[in-house]
């Protein structure tokens, strides 16, 4: 009885359908709500990508700063993630080859958008090893030497922590690496000076920005 239901409202009801459900939730802070629009559009196939691009980033548009830290719960709470075999067959559809590194520098605890840039990357198909927050210079470089790693992608939301963004882009912009990896960096710090300066090779104003730029060099 459950599954005939099921089929049936997966036939009747559109994608649009559960992520204005999603929307609604996160616009009016209701954590529990968002969590089962968010299920609900997982159980019902509407892609990852679009959750949380057209759902849960729309909705926080319309939710201001308590909205970020409800989303930053669901994030950390693995209540969206992206499935392994989805990601694979999407990285050979799109042609990616090579890995993302993607982590938050050190002295910045900051993660909320580095979960947002890497699930974004993952609904994309990107292969992402996410280095977790307060990344230590020399922790980027040692993946950096990685034989599939291609990207290195850095979140920087505190300046105090611009001495440590100098120390790894040199450590990333020079010798074999400078070749070997590209550079990208995202947060609120982010200046075009400050990438300009260190030999960044691209700096995001939003994860949807920034995955435009990924694609092309895992394309390439
Ligand atoms: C939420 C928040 C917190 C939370 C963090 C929760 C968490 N788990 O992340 C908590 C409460 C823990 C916190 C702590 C602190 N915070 Co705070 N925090 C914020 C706040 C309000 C929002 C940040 C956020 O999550 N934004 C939402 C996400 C989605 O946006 P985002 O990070 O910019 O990411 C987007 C893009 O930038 C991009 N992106 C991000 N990273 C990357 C990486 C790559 C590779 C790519 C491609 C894209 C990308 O993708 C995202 C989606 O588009 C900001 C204010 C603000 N408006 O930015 C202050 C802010 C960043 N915090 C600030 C400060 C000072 C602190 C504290 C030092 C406070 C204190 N005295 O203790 C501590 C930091 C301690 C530490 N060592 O890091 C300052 C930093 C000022 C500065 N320029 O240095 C800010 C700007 C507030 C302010 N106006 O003063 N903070």
């Amino acid at each position: 009885m459950k599954n005939i239901s099921l089929e049936y409202e997966s036939k009747t009801r559109s994608d649009e359908y559960y992520i204005n459900n999603i929307i609604e939730a996160v616009s009016v802070l209701d954590f529990f709500s968002m969590k089962d629009a968010i299920k609900e559009a997982i159980d019902m196939g509407v892609p990852m990508v679009d959750i949380i691009k057209k759902g849960v980033l729309v909705g926080l548009g319309e939710s201001g700063e308590m909205g970020l830290i409800l989303a930053a719960e669901a994030l950390e709470g693995e209540i969206i993630s992206v499935d392994e075999e989805e990601q694979k067959r999407l990285a050979k559809s799109r042609n990616y080859s090579g890995k993302v590194v993607i982590g938050t520098i050190k002295g910045d605890i900051h993660s909320l958008g580095k979960n947002i840039a890497s699930i974004i990357m993952k609904s994309y198909g990107m292969d992402v090893i996410d280095l977790g927050v307060n990344v230590e210079p020399k922790k980027f470089e040692e993946f950096a030497y990685l034989p599939d790693v291609k990207v290195i992608g850095i979140s920087f939301l505190l300046s105090a922590s611009e001495p440590r963004i100098r120390e790894v882009m040199s450590l990333l912009k020079n010798g074999e690496l400078k070749n070997k990896v590209k550079v990208i960096l995202g947060g609120a710090a982010v200046s075009p000076e400050i990438a300009e300066e260190t030999n960044a090779d691209a700096y995001a104003i939003d994860a949807l920005q920034g995955v435009d730029i990924i694609e092309e060099w895992l394309r390439s």
